[in-house]
C-alpha cells in the first residue's frame, strides 16, 4: 500500500500579507487588487469567507458582500518566496513531490529519505518544518492515494491534519458531496445530480458499466474511486502542455489598432518566456474574452514548432481579425502556444536571429 501525504497551505496569499503585516490578523483580508479594480479576488481570509467571498469572484462583488473588507494587491515575489521554502522541506523527506501550485503538493512517502514507516510521524514533522521556514500554517492529508490524501487535507482545515485508512475510507467516501471527487467539475456534478447522485453513497450503487455509458472513460474512474481506488502516480515533474500570456484591460476595448498593439505586447512577453525556459511551440492559441465574459479560443497548427515573435504575432494576429465580432468590446485577450517541444536545442538560435 502507498503512502501519499497532500499539503495546502492555509488561505496562502492572505496567510502571507498578514505575517508581513500582522495588524491585519483578525480582519477580512481581500487579496487581488482594489474594490474598484476590474481584477478578481486571488484569495481572503476565513473572516472574509464567513461573507460570502470567495476566489476568482470580482472584486467589486467581494466588496458588495464585505464592505469592511481590507483589498491588497498580490505580491507574487514573496509568496514564491513562501513556495520555495515549503518546497525545500519537502525535498527533505522524498524526492517524489508533485507541486500543482504554488501551496499545494502531492508526496510519495512510501519509502522516504528518513526511513520513516509512519507517514503521520512525517506529515506532523512537515507541518512543524513548515511552521518554521514561513511562520505558515497548512494542511495536510495523509492516505493511500492521491484522491484521499486530498479530501483528507480538506477535512480540517486550517492548520489540520487527517489520516484516510482503508478502515475509514468508505465512510468518508459515502458521506462525500458529488462535486468534491476528483474529476467531477461543475458540469458532471450537474449531470449527476440530475441522475439523482449527489453522494458518494449514491455514486457507489451505480455499476461500472452503466457510469461508463454515461461518462465514458471518466465513468471507470469514478467507478473506482467511491471505492478507494485510485492509481494516479505521484509524478515528481511535468512536462507543460502550453504556455501563454493574457491581460485584463482596464477598460474594454473596440479599437482594432488598439488591441492590434496590446497583442503585439502579449506575444513579446509571451516570447520572453519562451525563451527563458527554452521552449518552441507548434500550435498558436489566441484567447477572446468579451465584456459580457464570453469566452472564445481559436487555434492554428503550424508545420514546424516556433518561438520566432514575428511569426507568433502574425497568426495570432490573423486569428484576432477573423474571429473578433467588431461590435462588441474585448476585456481580455490572451495568446498561447501548445504542441510543445521542449528544451529545443536550436529556439535560443533561432529567436535571437528572428527578433
Ligand atoms: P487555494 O489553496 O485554493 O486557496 P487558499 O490557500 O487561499 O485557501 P485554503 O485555506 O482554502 O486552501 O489556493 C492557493 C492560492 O492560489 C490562493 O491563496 C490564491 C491563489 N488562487 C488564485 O489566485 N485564484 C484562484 O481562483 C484560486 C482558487 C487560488
Ligand atoms: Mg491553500
Amino acid at each position: 500500500m502507498r503512502k501519499i501525504i497532500h499539503v495546502d497551505m492555509d488561505a496562502f496569499y492572505a496567510a502571507v500579507e498578514i505575517r508581513e503585516n500582522p495588524s491585519l490578523k483578525g480582519k477580512c483580508l481581500i487579496v487581488g487588487g482594489s474594490p474598484n479594480s476590474r481584477g478578481v479576488v486571488s484569495t481572503c481570509s476565513y473572516e472574509a469567507r464567513k461573507f460570502g467571498v470567495r476566489s476568482g469572484m470580482p472584486c467589486s462583488q467581494a466588496w458588495r458582500l464585505c464592505p469592511q473588507g481590507i483589498f491588497v494587491n498580490c505580491n507574487f515575489g514573496l509568496y514564491r518566496e513562501a513556495s520555495a521554502k515549503i518546497r525545500e522541506v519537502f525535498h527533505r523527506y522524498t524526492s517524489l513531490v508533485e507541486p500543482v501550485s504554488l501551496d499545494e503538493a502531492y508526496l510519495d512517502v512510501t519509502t522516504n529519505l528518513i526511513d520513516e514507516p509512519d507517514s503521520m510521524v512525517i506529515a506532523r514533522r512537515i507541518k512543524q518544518e513548515i511552521m518554521e521556514a514561513t511562520q505558515l500554517t497548512c494542511s495536510v492529508g495523509v492516505s493511500f492515494n492521491k484522491f484521499l490524501a486530498k479530501i483528507g487535507s480538506e477535512m480540517q482545515k486550517p492548520d489540520g491534519l487527517s489520516q484516510i485508512t482503508p478502515e475509514n475510507a468508505p465512510e468518508i467516501l459515502f458521506a462525500l458531496p458529488i462535486g468534491k471527487f476528483h474529476g467531477i467539475g461543475s458540469v458532471t456534478a450537474a449531470k449527476m445530480q440530475k441522475m439523482g447522485i449527489h453522494t458518494g453513497a449514491d455514486l457507489h450503487k451505480w455499476s461500472a458499466t452503466d457510469l461508463v455509458n454515461h461518462f465514458g472513460k471518466m465513468g471507470l474512474f469514478f467507478y473506482n474511486v467511491v471505492r478507494g481506488i485510485d492509481e494516479r502516480e505521484v509524478i515528481s515533474y511535468r512536462d507543460p502542455k502550453s504556455i501563454s500570456c493574457e491581460h485584463t484591460f482596464n477598460e474594454d476595448i473596440s479599437d482594432m489598432k488598439e488591441l492590434v498593439q496590446n497583442l503585439k505586447d502579449l506575444v513579446e512577453r509571451l516570447v520572453i518566456r519562451m525563451h527563458n525556459k527554452n521552449i518552441q511551440g507548434k500550435s498558436i492559441m489566441l484567447k477572446i474574452k468579451y465584456d459580457n465574459f464570453e469566452l472564445v479560443t481559436r487555434s492554428v497548427s503550424l508545420t514546424q514548432s516556433t518561438a520566432d515573435q514575428k511569426t507568433i504575432f502574425k497568426h495570432a494576429q490573423r486569428l484576432l481579425v477573423e474571429n473578433w465580432d467588431e461590435s462588441r468590446k474585448i476585456r481580455l485577450l490572451g495568446v498561447g502556444l501548445s504542441r510543445l517541444d521542449l528544451d529545443s536545442s536550436t529556439s535560443e538560435e533561432q529567436l535571437f536571429l528572428d527578433i
